[in-house]
C-alpha cells in the first residue's frame, strides 16, 4: 500500500534527528538606507547564508499579515471542500488539484496540493475551476499575494546580486519581473498523520527554480540536508507564520557557478496537527538562457555548468524523480 511505503524507517523521524536549526536570520528591516552600509552588510549575510544552508529565515519582509491571512484562508476553504468538489480542479497536469501523486513519475506523498501558474490570465482560468462560487475573488487574493512574494523575492535577488559583486545588481530580479516569468504558487495541504506515526509529506528533493518564498502555518515538519555537522542529518526548520524561508534552487546554484547551494529538503507529517504551507516558486522565461556568470567564473573556480534554457531543464525535471540530482545533467567536471 502506498501511504505504509511513506512511513519512515527507524524508531521514528525524532530519533533521527540529532541537531535543532540554526538557520540564518536576516532581518530586512535595517536593510532600508538603499545601497548604504547597512545594506552592503545584510547583503553579504544573505550570501553566507545561502553559500552554507541554501536557507535562510526572513523577518521585517514588508509583506502585509492582512494579505498572508487572505492567501492562506483561500487555501482552506479549498482544502475543506468535498472531494468530489476539490477533484475538478485537478489532476494536475502540471497544475491544478493533485492528492498524493506528486510530478509524473510515480513520487508519492502525504499530502494534497493545488499548484497554479501566477500569470494572471492562466490563474484567472483556473481560478473557475477552484472556487466555482467567486473565481474573481480567488484570483483577486492570489494575485495580491503573489505580488508582494515576488516584490520580496526581487528585493532578495537584488541583495544577493550586490552581495556577490555582480555588476548590475537587477540581473537575477529581472528575470522574475519579465512578463514572461514562468513562476508558479503551490499551497500543500498536509494532514495530521494517523495513527500517531510520522511519515513523508514529500520526498527529499532540491526547488528547480532561482528560489522559493515559503510560508507555513505554525506547524512543524520542514526539514533539510545540511553537512555542516561533519555528516549528512536531517535538520529541522521550526515553522513560523510571520516570517519567510527562501529556499535557494537550482537555478541560482548554475548561475552563481556553486556558489548558492540549493538545499535538499523534504517534509514530514505532524502527528497532532495539519501543516499548510504556501511556496512562491520564482522562475525565468522558458526561452532564458542560465549560465554561470562571468563574476562567478575564475582560473580558481572553473565553470561548472554548461549554459541551458530555462524551457530546457523544466522538461528534464518532468521526465525525472524528484529526488533526483538534476542539475548534475549540466555539469562541465
Ligand atoms: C519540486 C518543487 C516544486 O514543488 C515543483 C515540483 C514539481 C511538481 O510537483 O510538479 C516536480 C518537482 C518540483 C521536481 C521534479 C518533478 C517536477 C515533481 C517532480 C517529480 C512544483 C517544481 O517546480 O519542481
Amino acid at each position: 500500500m502506498v501511504v505504509a511505503s511513506l512511513e519512515l524507517e527507524g524508531r521514528g523521524v525524532d530519533d533521527q534527528i540529532s541537531k535543532s536549526s540554526s538557520i540564518p536570520v536576516i532581518d530586512l528591516l535595517s536593510s532600508s538606507w538603499k545601497l548604504g552600509r547597512r545594506e552592503q552588510l545584510v547583503s553579504k549575510e544573505i550570501v553566507k547564508a545561502s553559500e552554507k544552508y541554501g536557507i535562510f529565515k526572513v523577518v521585517n519582509h514588508g509583506v502585509g499579515m492582512d494579505v498572508v491571512e487572505r492567501m492562506e484562508e483561500k487555501g482552506m476553504e479549498f482544502f475543506s471542500l468535498p472531494e468530489n468538489e476539490k477533484h475538478k480542479a485537478g489532476p494536475p497536469n502540471p497544475v491544478g488539484y493533485g492528492v498524493r501523486s506528486i510530478g509524473f513519475n510515480g513520487d508519492m506523498g502525504d499530502l494534497e496540493y493545488l499548484l497554479l501558474h501566477t500569470n494572471p490570465s492562466s490563474l484567472a482560468h483556473k481560478a473557475r475551476t477552484i472556487c466555482k462560487s467567486n473565481p474573481n475573488s480567488f484570483s483577486y487574493v492570489v494575485n495580491e499575494y503573489v505580488e508582494e512574494v515576488r516584490d520580496l523575492a526581487c528585493q532578495i535577488l537584488d541583495m544577493l546580486a550586490l552581495g556577490l559583486g555582480l555588476e548590475n545588481y537587477q540581473e537575477l530580479s529581472r528575470l522574475l519581473r519579465d512578463s514572461e516569468n514562468d513562476s508558479l504558487l503551490r499551497l500543500n495541504y498536509y494532514p495530521t498523520s494517523y495513527n500517531a506515526r510520522v511519515r513523508v509529506g514529500f520526498g527529499e528533493h532540491s526547488d528547480p527554480q532561482l528560489l522559493t518564498v515559503l510560508r507555513s502555518n505554525n506547524v512543524s515538519g520542514l526539514q533539510i540536508v545540511t553537512d555542516s555537522f561533519n555528516g549528512e542529518t536531517w535538520v529541522s526548520i521550526p515553522p513560523d507564520p510571520t516570517a519567510f524561508y527562501i529556499i535557494i534552487g537550482d537555478v541560482l546554484q548554475a548561475i552563481t557557478n556553486g556558489r548558492l547551494k540549493s538545499v535538499r529538503h523534504r517534509v514530514i507529517t505532524n502527528p497532532q496537527s495539519s501543516r499548510l504551507s504556501m511556496m512562491y516558486f520564482g522562475a525565468p522565461p522558458l526561452h532564458a538562457v542560465i549560465r554561470p556568470l562571468p563574476e562567478m567564473v575564475s582560473p580558481e573556480c572553473p565553470r561548472k555548468y554548461r549554459a541551458f534554457t530555462w524551457g530546457e531543464f523544466k522538461k528534464a525535471m518532468y521526465s525525472l524523480r524528484l529526488g533526483y540530482n538534476r542539475l548534475d545533467l549540466y555539469r562541465l567536471d
